[in-house]
């Protein structure tokens, strides 16, 4: 299958391509002109085997899942297609006889950022181990026209800049107009009896269309010649319609359609784990839904199935309650379109959707007014309402004049309709992420649910590709991992344990450290060109990049390193090794505290690193626009791995499992994945802090948590606190981190002050980092616990993950090529 790569071929590709593209001759081309050239010599390749895939197929016809989700961070393309097509070093060999760098060309390419953070990452993670490990799949999402803001850094505030990705074309992508779908939007519901069936029929009048237009992007397996698709639906308007011809039917309606298809799919929503109720949200997650059920019911049938038996053939995983509406909108085509009863079709709904649960934090549950889904989506609302009705009818049965279990569990409510009640109802599976999110899931948030149908809770913990975050993202370390135990841990995870075996060996500590080193020197010299700031590639690299949320605590790294400022201070004489603390997060445009921290480790930052009288012990860099691209090089880079996050808050994190992965042990709390990260490299590879899930939850619970306690009896942190709001960094400017300095206190004791426990923690924290201090000091035992991270990382591979959603969820078929 495999075919031979021919350098002479790929060459004259390029050359042929710049040329065509660009009518320039190589050595005339830009760096920019180039990369497209290289990429669309690698799509020569890409599109033959995504051909034979497809037709493999068609002829195997095994089962498909379709990874419904309103974010795919997706990151460059081009680097991780050459490693996933086994051509990485050819290609940049081939380059380099021509005089060019191929990380050079990698870094024109812009990165594909239609996601927020976890969730996003997580399904372009899942997408390459669907691929890799041989299943028929689809991403559906949308084709944002700007992705995730650019960050900017102006006087130490986060700046927005939109990301106009697809500025100079993707080339990777395919339009496909053939398989346009249109979606309808408002209007109302006419019923209409039909005396032939002896039924009501349900016609939606008045509406506006919008003409979804699916763009194809190849999804390439590792190695093994498969080629699936990410399909992102573009929103065009139905009518050809121009506003200076007049004449036109209706005039109005044909310029609301236009405006309609213009906004939809403008901009990715950059505010994670913050629901705000807005009607283009909702429009959003309509519009791609119904377009992609479209599709999926038009591919069984043209495969010639029965749709009664759609589920043997077809799975819809909703990749939070984003695209829940799914649920509602297979129930509208199976009974308005197809003729289906309603039991038939509620069968076959609840045998095809299945549920992931991403967070428990309050303010992310989807909740629609009902004024509002009823008017976008009349139709679709009937539907959401009599399932509401036949799902209060059970609640009923089960709990007899139980009126407070319909009030917690109703789908709609309190004039809301509430997705994640309808996911949870209608869908065959709820899975949380991580083994105490399911818990949690499971006796707290969801406790009523799980009490009345049990069979559909299940954990699926996260996991991350080695493709993307060892191989290609750490060139020097997957080489020295491939010379010591072979490559089979590229498509088996589980096989890199073998370097358990090298742990003690003093040369293999070495080697292990001196990649470690060279990946710092790699990112110092980022650091440098970036930020303008010098940084020691000795020092310890402390890192915790992730976007800026109150519950993921940064405050109290950043509150920490001014603890450890003031230490120095203090104490010149003291022995201190030297550390780089590293930040990365995008806040939110409207989070003000979130907004407020970046300022704070900003102004830190700025005072720390210019101080000459603490010898260069401390450093505090903020790497400004963390994305994918960038993310690889930090994760390769970092010795210390900041999981701070207050327990029972942090669902899973993926972050940890890739500091894991590239050998920087994990400082942190036991929330999310870090308690099954500590499970397999054991607690004395780690180093574990704070309050446990159980304690967060009682307090939060009982209401007995008071920071002023802490403040008035530990006086590393009142001194930490009143350098907030004392100008100490403010250059005098005492209102600047106001909020924050009262974010964490109040007068009173309160259960509004310092919500995530950061007071609580800060002392454990503080001693933990002692403790990360005196590990590093000690040279062979450091290289030993990094080495044990990297080998004990084999359970975190979304290979894994997807092989359990496989084999307990979508029961899906392999198909080999
Ligand atoms: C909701 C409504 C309106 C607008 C935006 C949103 C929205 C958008 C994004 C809500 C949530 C998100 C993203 C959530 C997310 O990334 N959750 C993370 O998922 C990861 C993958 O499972 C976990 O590892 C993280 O722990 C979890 O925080």
């Amino acid at each position: 299958m495999k075919k031979k790569f021919d350098k002479k071929k790929f060459i004259a590709e390029v050359k042929d391509n710049v040329k065509t593209l660009y009518r320039k001759n190589l050595d005339e081309a830009t760096q920019e002109q180039i990369f497209q050239a290289v990429s669309y010599a690698a799509k020569d390749t890409i599109i033959d085997n995504w051909l034979e895939t497809q037709e493999q197929y068609e002829k195997q016809n095994p089962k498909i899942v379709y990874y419904m989700s309103m974010e795919f961070l997706m990151g460059r393309a081009l680097g991780n297609n050459l490693i996933n097509l086994c051509e990485y070093d050819e290609v940049k060999e081939a380059l380099e006889e021509i005089g060019l760098d191929l990380n050079v060309i990698e870094d024109q390419e812009p990165d594909a950022a239609l996601g927020n953070g976890g969730l996003g990452r997580l399904a372009a993670c899942f997408l390459d181990s669907l691929a890799t490990l041989g299943y028929d799949s689809y991403g559906c999402g949308i084709r944002y026209r700007y992705g995730m803001f650019k960050q900017k850094i102006e006087n130490g505030y986060q700046i927005e800049v939109p990301d106009n990705w697809l500025k100079n074309g993707n080339p990777f992508e395919l339009r496909r107009p053939e398989y346009a779908k249109e979606v309808k939007f408002g209007g109302h519901v006419h019923v209409e009896y039909d005396p032939k069936t002896k039924e009501n029929k349900f016609i939606q009048r008045d509406y506006q269309s919008v003409r979804a237009v699916p763009y194809d992007i190849p999804i390439i397996g590792y190695g093994n010649g498969i080629v699936n698709t990410l399909r992102v639906w573009d929103a065009e308007a139905v009518s050809d319609f121009q506003l200076d011809s007049f004449n036109k039917g209706d005039y109005m309606k044909a310029v609301e359609e236009q405006n309609l298809a213009r906004n939809i799919v403008e901009v990715l929503y950059p505010a994670d784990e913050h629901y705000a109720g807005k009607e283009l949200r909702l429009k959003q997650q309509y519009f791609f839904v119904s377009a992609s059920v479209q599709a999926a019911i038009a591919k069984f049938k043209s495969r010639g199935g029965d749709i009664r038996k759609f589920y043997e053939k077809a799975t819809f995983q909703l990749n939070d309650t984003h695209p829940t509406v799914a649920v509602a909108e297979l129930m509208r085509i199976l009974i308005d379109e197809e003729g289906l009863g309603w039991d038939e079709a509620w069968e076959v709904t609840t045998k095809t959707c299945a549920y992931t649960n991403h967070t428990i934090m309050a303010e992310a549950l989807e909740k629609w007014p009902i004024e509002l889904f009823s008017r976008l989506l009349p139709r679709v609302y009937q539907i959401v309402e009599e399932i509401n009705r036949r799902f209060v009818e059970e609640i009923k049965a089960k709990y007899p004049g139980n009126q407070e279990k319909i009030r917690k569990m109703a789908i709609i409510y309190d004039g809301q309709v509430k997705m994640a009640h309808l996911a949870i109802a209608a869908g065959y599976s709820v899975n949380g992420v991580a083994a105490l999110h399911t818990e949690i899931l499971k006796n707290q948030e969801l406790k009523d649910f799980y009490e009345m149908m049990p069979e559909k809770f299940n954990n699926k913990t996260n996991g991350i590709t080695q493709r993307r975050f060892l191989l290609h993202g750490n060139p020097l370390l997957a080489k020295w991992v491939t010379e010591h135990i072979g490559d089979e841990w590229v498509t088996d995870l589980s096989k890199i344990s073998k370097l358990k075996l090298f742990a003690d060996d003093k040369k293999a500590q070495q080697e292990f450290m001196n990649i470690k080193y060279q990946n710092k020197v790699r990112l110092a010299k980022y650091i440098k060109e970036h930020n303008g700031i010098d940084v020691d590639p000795r020092s310890i690299f402390d890192v915790q990049v992730k976007r800026l949320h109150e519950y993921k605590r940064q405050l109290l790294n950043i509150l920490h390193v001014m603890h450890l400022y003031n230490t120095i201070k203090d104490h010149p004489e003291m022995k201190f090794y030297p550390r780089t603390f590293i930040f990365g997060a995008k806040a939110a445009a409207g989070y003000r505290r979130a907004k407020q921290t970046i300022k704070l480790i900003n102004t830190v930052a700025d005072v720390i690193n210019n101080d000459a009288s603490i010898g260069g012990k401390l450093k505090v860099v903020f790497i400004e626009d963390y994305r994918v691209s960038n993310a690889e090089m930090i994760f390769a880079a970092a010795d210390v791995s900041e999981q701070i996050s207050t327990a029972s808050k942090e669902a899973s994190g993926t972050g940890n499992m890739k500091f894991m992965l590239n050998g920087a042990p994990t400082l942190g709390t036991m929330d999310g994945a870090n308690v099954e990260i500590v499970q397999e490299v054991g607690e004395e590879n780690a180093f574990i802090f704070g309050l446990s899930s159980d304690e967060v939850i009682n307090y939060e619970k009982n209401g007995g948590y008071c920071p002023m306690d802490y403040f008035n009896n530990d006086q590393d942190i009142r001194r930490v606190l009143m350098q907030l709001i004392n100008g100490e960094y403010s250059g005098n400017d005492s209102e600047m981190f106001r909020d924050l300095y009262n974010s964490l206190l109040n007068t009173q004791c309160s259960d509004k002050a310092d919500t995530y426990f950061i007071l609580a923690d800060f002392k454990s924290y503080a001693e933990a980092q002692k403790k990360v201090e005196e590990a590093y000091r000690d040279e062979a035992r450091w290289a030993k616990m990094a080495m044990l991270n990297v080998a004990c990382s084999g359970k975190f591979t979304s290979d894994r993950t997807i092989q359990e959603y496989v084999d307990e969820i979508w029961k899906l078929d392999k198909v080999t090529l």
